[in-house]
């Protein structure tokens, strides 16, 4: 006889009320909870029926699945959002004011509510794939913000989702830092170091009731590689093996971070087919497909992360063969795999990626044309800012080349000149380290700019007089402009800008 009460997903909703602050589990749609965000979303479509108010802020790892995310925005359920996203409806929701969105960098969300610089969240709706009866809560695929949520919210909802086999336990590594001034260093000297312990512990009390599911995460596949990102894949596995070549990489080559989609998995897939590149550890946030093929070819030797974003084939298949896995993957909470702190210390090589870049180096990850929100920072900047090598790779580029993604200044600031090393396009590999400005825009347009966009960024360049950033303020956003009004950045007239 369990000391929980067993009960279905509109049961368990019922606890949450116009208003509450909940956190999500998981990261990504890895580990994030499924039917419980759908039954709230019922329940708000029933308010709102009747005429009633009902919306949620809703705290996660990182994006969900649909059926937190989309569910919960088609229902007009969002009091606030945070710290990244990446669902279609939601994403419509909060560019067009109906969902208060916050962006933030994913190794801060924990800490941030622990400082109480947000409102603390009073339920805590977690994925499990175990749960004892004195409170240990074994995550599934993802970790996200679990620990910290957990033990911060009043009551906790688990879901229990037989889909993910409980011996997952031993896989995971949690910990929570404590906070300044009483903040101890995390202890970790490589990928493969654990420091915490295997469960989320909480008082059993604290546990309203128990949803069992037998649910799929929601991963989408990944679109084939195509010769553009096959490039770009290309091009980061060159340019890193003549960093090895060179001695700027150590022999026993760095541990890499690598970001979400089509372009990093297409990156990592070409890094373990480069015979230059030595096998290697990913002390990452997301581990996608890529990484567990090259996990079960040795290339990858050990992969530290926050989730397995992983297909569901490809995740099952890992499920059939756990023993195999067990001594070369660990899942940590965000605040430890997004850790600045050890970012810099284990020099990750990162690799993430833009929506467009200047010729100056600025990086924008989020905004379109300045103002529309994509999906969000991320871990970005977590990784980039104390990288041993930043990288940031991006298509030339997009809608049909009726947009160069480098602009003469990016719309959207997420990572300064400052910060970023490299870009890499499919056309080649910028390396900006020790440049001055002025070099590091004759190097963007020679070797990363689109062919057809590479007259008019050096037309750019040569609008301003001497000077140490040659920005001219009138013409900057000049390529914008034009595609606002024409639809094609191909078209800009710089004698418009005069
Ligand atoms: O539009 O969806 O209408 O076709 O932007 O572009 O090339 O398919 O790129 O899916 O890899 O996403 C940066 C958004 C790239 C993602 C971003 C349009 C383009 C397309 C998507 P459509 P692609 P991807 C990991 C660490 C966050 C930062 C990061 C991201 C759509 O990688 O969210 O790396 N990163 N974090 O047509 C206007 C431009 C454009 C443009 C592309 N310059 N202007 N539209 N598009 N360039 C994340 C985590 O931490 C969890």
């Amino acid at each position: 006889m369990s000391r929980y009460k067993f009960v279905t997903a509109d049961e368990a909703a019922v606890f949450v009320n116009n208003g509450d602050a909940v956190g999500f589990s998981g990261f990504t749609p890895a580990g994030s909870p499924k039917a419980v965000p759908t039954a709230i979303a019922r329940r708000a479509e029933a308010f709102h029926a009747e005429g009633k108010e009902f919306k949620i802020g809703i705290y996660t790892g990182a994006s969900t699945g649909d059926s937190l995310d989309g569910a919960l925005a088609r229902a007009n359920a969002v009091l606030f959002r945070t710290p990244y996203q990446s669902n279609r409806d939601l994403r419509d929701a909060l560019n067009t004011d109906h969902a208060p969105y916050f962006d933030m960098h994913l190794s801060s969300i924990a800490p941030h509510l622990r400082f109480g610089f947000m409102p603390k969240p009073r339920i805590a709706v977690i994925e499990a794939c175990e749960l004892t009866e004195d409170g240990e809560i074994v995550p599934t695929s993802g970790v996200g913000i679990s620990p910290t949520i957990a033990r911060l919210a009043d009551h906790i909802i688990i879901e229990l989702n037989t889909k993910h086999p409980k011996a997952l336990r031993g896989f995971h590594d949690i910990f929570e830092p404590l906070d300044p001034p009483h903040r101890l260093p995390l202890t970790l000297m490589k990928p493969s170091d654990r420091m915490g312990v295997p469960v989320i512990k909480v008082d059993p009390e604290k546990i309203l009731c128990v949803v069992e599911t037998y649910l799929d995460d929601e991963v989408g596949g990944f679109a084939p590689t195509d010769d553009v990102t096959d490039s770009i894949g290309r091009n980061v596995a060159n340019f890193l093996a003549g960093e090895l070549k060179a001695g700027r990489i150590p022999q026993e080559f760095l541990p890499i971070q690598s970001g979400v989609g089509n372009i990093a998995n297409a990156v990592m897939a070409s890094l373990g087919t480069n015979p230059d590149i030595p096998s290697f550890q990913m002390y990452t946030e997301v581990i996608q497909d890529a990484v567990i093929e090259l996990i079960r070819k040795g290339k990858v030797t050990f992969a530290s992360g926050c989730s397995l974003t992983i297909t569901t084939p490809v995740l099952q298949s890992i499920y059939q063969n756990l023993d195999f896995f067990r001594d070369k993957l660990v899942l940590r909470p965000q605040e430890m795999s997004n850790s600045p702190e050890l970012a810099r210390r284990l020099g990750l090589i990162t690799i993430n990626t833009a929506l467009e870049a200047d010729i100056f180096g600025n990086v924008n990850s989020t905004h379109v044309m300045g103002a529309k929100m994509m999906n969000g920072i991320g871990g970005s900047a977590d990784f980039t800012r104390s990288a041993y090598i930043s990288i940031f790779t991006t298509p030339s580029t997009a809608k049909g080349g009726k947009i160069s993604s480098i602009v003469p200044m990016v719309s959207h600031v997420d990572q300064n000149e400052h910060s970023v090393n490299v870009l890499i396009t499919e056309h080649g590999v910028a390396d900006l380290r020790g440049k001055c400005p002025v070099d590091r825009a004759n190097c963007i347009i020679e070797n990363c700019v689109d062919p057809s966009y590479r007259q008019m960024l050096r037309d750019y360049l040569a609008l301003s007089g001497p000077s140490h950033t040659p920005q001219t303020l009138r013409a900057c956003f000049g390529m914008h402009i034009t595609f606002q009004k024409t639809g094609n950045m191909m078209d800009t007239n710089w004698a418009d800008f005069k």
